[in-house]
């Protein structure tokens, strides 16, 4: 029989679902390991090459430890609320109850075809009512807790996408779906106090084991620094300007100050005859983006307000500028300029002609500087404290003119309010007497109306503001007239929360007593107890700062709240690396997509699972190229063909040998994710099987048993066939075949070390050139060790006796000369 990927993918796939494989009863397992992959978003008709790439490494993770005895249980769902999914249907003109529900079951039968562990009895969809109702009672905990409030802010809009966008969906300035370059907004929005949990999502970072560069980058976006505040009066006002900086040793060299376009005394302090350009200048800020203002490379803007700060060190009078590299939302949105040791007061200080006085010094002295010097030093120009040293007189400085030592975060509040229609809608009720009532937890979930005409106005309002029967509404409270919320929330509050939900699917919810109140919970505690945290999680590293950090700031929450007993999601997370095609990041507008459904149709998800391991170090990624895909079929070919050398009883030292060592190879690259390395070691060890005449039965089921995790299908069948074949001789395998009859129920082979014990080879000995000796030795022998095994060697001690040892040269793995 040869080997046809499409016929016994099929007949292992109904197998595998009639018997209940890969099922785990969650209440009893007793070596629970919940094995986590970020789950989809529909947003195509089929999945995404880069969506198999991730689910692949996740489930051989998956099968590793199942194989390793643990119980595993590996779910998946589809995030299918979101601008994501959305912007597909509008662009299909389809509306999205209709396109998403077809575009789940598509995907849906992609991923079975895929041979993953999944149970799906567990399956979360954030689209149904009983999930969203969730989703909106968290929004419910959370403004509880007061960590939910509504602002007038500028925010970021994406003119495309016409909503609202977190600070994390904004990316070099375009919007994270459309790609659309941003603009700002002033408008009154949600928002979610992550901030709060700035100091807490740092820290945590120190022992969560995680993939170093995601830790970094949510360290980076967390941004936390040190520093003072300090106040600069104003004069001829009763003012005073707050400024946070994290070098008040420079204080001296603070030459003037920016305040940013919307800082509050901006207007109040501009005098009369600078008005007009003021107010020109402030318009035009208000236009752009926060990257196109603070870009270092870009040209400074600014206008003078005609007034003079006082500095506190000094009393000088230092100028008052407006710019808008200065930005509202960090720190005070206002600065001291020190244009001697900061790049971009250096660049406006030299288009406007301002002073520029240095302070710091490497070596005391003085120089012209061409640009900002930013490192530390000793303090010069700066009276009785020259000479002290910068980083000691950062606090001197700061008690001198009564500064705070303060720190802060460049993290900002999570904006969780969108204009859109394809979420769950926010649960809050506008009443002319009450003011804000949230709805009452009984009443959810307040359903997504269906409206026809779903996207997105641009007015600045959900279309959901069109539907009347649902704005108009009774306030929970007073029963008076009332109005509905209208924005649905982002997308992220959806998956925030998911991976709690997949154990609890089916079971029945937990009430809880708080503070002497009954609160049901979307979870079973007794299961969440036993399954949570989350053992692995795989997924994108561009989820760094948006799902993976909003997942952590609600799981805090919850801990908080007393509804979980941890307080983060995930024990361990590894980042994927990126498929490109002809070194390109795949995209449908360079026509470089890859579908995975020809590879299954053509070659088979075994081969499309193998090779996408294989294209290079699963957490660094690689470049796909159709012909390695033809390589790994070839292989599986391979393998396939080993079946008619295979026989009962006999042995091979040579290969038990190679074996055992490609059972340590493996092992170990499979619990780094180096699969590629891994399925390297298992082809060597296929070719050198196919180079012998007789194939001993229990070495090829080893092959089989090590292939399981990466190519499911295949080793299934082969698995059974084996079995089937040794019927009659049953003496070799009956201890392991026929048993729990699935090559998946095996145990992970262990390797024998007395095997593979290194090799020895023979050290040649020489004295002064000559051969005197020949040693057995371990061929890793280093230098160290052959010189002390030889100089005590009888046959050498003779030679050398008396006289003094002048050189010794070292051959690895071949001899040692010894010169006296
Ligand atoms: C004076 C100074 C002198 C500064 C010097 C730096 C170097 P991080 O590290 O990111 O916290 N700053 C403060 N608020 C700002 C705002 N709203 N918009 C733009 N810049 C702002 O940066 C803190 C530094 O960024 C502060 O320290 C301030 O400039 C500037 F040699 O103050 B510094
Ligand atoms: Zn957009």
């Amino acid at each position: 029989m040869d080997y046809n990927p499409q016929e016994i993918e099929k007949k292992w796939r109904t197998y595998w679902e009639k018997n209940k494989v890969f099922q785990v009863d969650l209440s009893k397992a007793k070596k629970p390991y919940y094995n986590l992959m970020m789950f989809p978003y529909p947003s195509a008709e089929g999945l995404h090459v880069g969506n198999v790439y991730a689910f692949t490494g996740s489930d051989i993770h998956g099968r590793f430890r199942r194989m390793q005895g643990y119980d595993v249980f590996e779910p998946i769902g589809f995030d299918a609320f979101g601008i994501h999914s959305e912007n597909f249907a509008i662009k299909k003109g389809i509306h999205p109850k209709v396109l998403i529900k077809k575009n789940t079951d598509n995907f849906r039968e992609q991923l079975k075809s895929l041979g993953c562990l999944f149970d799906w009895r567990y399956e979360v969809d954030t689209t149904k009512p009983d999930y969203y109702r969730w989703t909106q009672w968290l929004f419910l905990q959370l403004y509880k807790a007061d960590l939910a409030y509504r602002k007038k802010a500028p925010v970021d809009w994406c003119p495309s996408c016409k909503t609202v966008l977190a600070d994390e969906q904004v990316i070099s300035g375009r919007c994270e779906r459309c790609d659309s370059e941003v603009i700002q907004k002033q408008t009154e929005q949600w928002f979610f106090k992550i901030t709060k949990y700035a100091e807490k999502l740092l820290k945590n970072l120190d022992w969560i084991d995680w993939s170093e560069r995601t830790k970094l980058s949510q360290k980076n976006w967390i941004g936390k620094s040190e520093g003072a505040d300090i106040d600069f009066g104003i004069d001829g006002f009763n003012e005073e300007i707050k400024v946070f900086t994290t070098r008040p040793d420079t204080l001296f060299g603070a030459t003037f100050m920016v305040l940013s376009p919307e800082h509050p005394l901006a207007e109040k302090i501009t005098k009369e005859e600078n008005k007009v350009n003021v107010e020109k200048y402030r318009e035009e800020a208000r236009k752009k983006s926060d990257l196109e203002r603070t870009e270092l490379a870009k040209e400074k803007t600014g206008v003078f307000t005609g007034s003079y700060a006082i500095n506190p060190v000094n009393n000088s009078k230092i100028p008052i500028w407006i710019a808008d590299y200065v930005l509202v939302s960090y720190g005070y949105g206002a600065i001291m300029a020190v244009p001697a040791h900061d790049q971009r007061d250096f660049d406006f200080a030299k288009k406007y002609d301002l002073p520029i006085i240095e302070v710091i010094s490497v070596d005391g002295q003085t120089r012209a500087l061409s640009e900002a010097y930013i490192g530390e030093g000793i303090l010069i120009n700066s009276g009785k404290f020259n000479e002290i040293e910068s980083k000691k007189a950062k606090w001197e400085i700061t008690k001198f003119v009564k500064g705070k030592k303060t720190i802060n975060y460049h993290l900002r509040d999570w904006l969780i309010s969108r204009q859109r229609y394809w979420g769950p809608p926010i649960p809050i009720i506008y009443c002319q007497k009450c003011g804000i009532v949230p709805v009452p937890e009984k009443d959810l979930p307040v359903l997504l109306p269906y409206v026809k005409n779903f996207r997105p106005t641009g007015t600045g309002e959900s279309p959901l503001a069109s539907v009347e029967n649902f704005v108009k509404t009774k306030c929970p409270k007073c029963n008076g007239p009332a109005k509905r919320e209208t924005d649905v929330s982002d997308t992220f509050l959806d998956s925030s929360w998911y991976y709690l939900r997949y154990p609890s699917v089916g079971e029945k919810n937990s009430v809880l007593e708080i503070e002497n109140c009954k609160l049901e919970i979307p979870w079973n505690q007794q299961i969440t107890r036993r399954w949570l945290p989350v053992d692995m999680y795989i997924g994108g590293q561009e989820h760094a700062v948006l799902h993976l950090m909003y997942t952590r700031f609600i799981t805090m929450v919850l801990k908080d709240l007393g509804l979980i007993n941890f307080e983060e999601p995930f024990r361990k997370f590894r980042a994927h690396g990126l498929l490109t095609k002809g070194g390109a990041k795949m995209s449908k507008s360079k026509g470089n997509v890859v579908n995975p459904d020809d590879y299954y149709k053509k070659y088979g998800a075994d081969t499309l699972r193998m090779y996408l391991m294989f294209i290079g170090p699963f957490e660094q990624g690689g470049d796909w190229q159709d012909r390695g895909v033809i390589g790994i079929a070839r292989f599986l070919e391979k393998v396939w063909r080993l079946q008619k050398k295979v026989e009962n009883g006999i042995q091979s030292k040579k290969l038990d040998i190679s074996v055992n060592k490609t059972i340590k190879k493996v092992t170990e690259d499979l619990e780094n994710l180096q699969y590629n390395t891994a399925i390297s070691a298992l082809m060597i060890l296929t070719n050198e099987m196919a180079g012998e005449e007789k194939l001993p039965a229990s070495r090829y089921q080893t092959l089989i048993t090590m292939l399981a995790p990466f190519a499911p299908y295949i080793s299934e069948e082969l698995w059974h066939q084996l079995a089937e074949r040794s019927e009659g001789s049953r003496r070799d395998l009956s201890l392991r075949l026929g048993n729990k009859n699935s090559a998946h129920n095996q145990q992970w082979p262990k390797y024998d070390p007395k095997l593979i014990k290194e090799e020895k080879i023979t050290l040649i000995v020489q004295i002064n050139g000559k051969v005197r000796d020949k040693i057995e030795v371990a061929c890793g022998i280093s230098e160290k060790e052959a010189r002390e095994l030889t100089l005590n060697r009888e046959k050498v001690k003779k030679h050398i006796l008396g006289k003094e040892v002048k050189k010794v040269i070292f051959v690895k793995g071949k001899l040692i000369n010894i010169v006296v």
